[in-house]
């Protein structure tokens, strides 16, 4: 249909502070002019400081939720977040194994803040997902949990990458974030190779919390507006840098993006 909005079907848990999960996914979405649709698999009592409480979703029901949006509304495109148990985790491995447009699976472990979100058995079940996945988005500590490394060397990322781009036929952004340094590089790899690293100079600050969920939103907008790959991934990495630039400094621990305030791309 003319003018209708790209629709976004994010599958992910609830952040009470409105930083990250799916406060932050609807945030990206709308800012970019996508149409925002979530299913819920958890629920966080959560701040800047650290997660207080959670309580997971009952399988069944993140799976209607699933089906009420793709079932009437449908999705041009798929964000997968926190999972909330293995259960979840292969229940929808199975449900969208039919679902023909892009899936991007943020693999979530922890909140910035450190706190956990995924048990190691949830860990354990990320493999069916990434099977399904089209970009699947770890940050450096998750590509060293997801390919049985202790850590990763900045010469080790490439490498490490491809094995989990091979391993489930899907393309890596590896997100360098976490390393240390003045530069953030992150990289895109697939199971043929690199495809592209980006660059940018790190901001220096402690308000970076949701970061990854903002990432993963964004980029399933573009993709579902129709952009090649690398360019939705530009695009994507451009919207967190300027919602980093425009953090409201809420809080007094790892603070939420300001996502209201980007009305412009890049
Ligand atoms: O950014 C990881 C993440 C994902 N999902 C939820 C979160 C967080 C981080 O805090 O709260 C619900």
């Amino acid at each position: 249909m003319n003018g209708a909005p790209p629709r976004i079907l994010s599958i992910a848990g609830s952040d009470s502070s409105g930083g990250a999960g799916i406060q932050a996914d609807i945030k990206t979405i709308t800012m970019l002019g996508g149409y925002a649709m979530t299913a819920i698999t958890a629920v966080t009592a959560q701040n800047t400081r650290g997660v207080q409480g959670v309580e997971v979703m009952h399988p069944d029901l993140v799976m209607d939720q699933v089906d009420s949006c793709l079932d009437d509304i449908g999705a041009d495109a798929i964000k997968i977040g926190m999972l909330g148990s293995p259960q979840i985790a292969m229940l929808l491995a199975e449900r969208l194994d039919t679902f023909s447009g892009p899936i991007i699976f943020d693999p979530v472990m922890a909140a910035t803040s450190g706190s956990e979100l995924a048990s190691e058995a949830t860990i354990a079940a990320f493999g069916s997902l990434m099977e399904i996945a089209t970009i699947v988005t770890p940050n450096l500590p998750e590509l060293a949990a997801l390919t049985g490394r202790d850590t990763i060397e900045d010469d080790d990322v490439f490498g490490a990458a491809q094995q989990l781009a091979e391993k489930h036929d899907t393309i890596v952004l590896a997100k360098g974030g976490h390393s240390e340094g003045d530069d953030v590089l992150d990289r895109v790899v697939s199971s043929t190779g690199k495809i592209a690293s980006f660059g940018h100079h790190r901001i220096d600050t402690r308000h970076t919390h949701g970061t990854g969920c903002t990432l993963s939103a964004a980029l399933a907008t573009f993709l579902a507006y129709g952009q090649p790959t690398t360019h939705a991934i530009r695009l994507a990495r451009g919207f967190v840098y300027a919602a980093i630039e425009n953090a409201p400094g809420f809080g007094e621990g790892s603070g939420p993006l300001g996502h209201q305030a980007v009305r412009k791309l890049v």
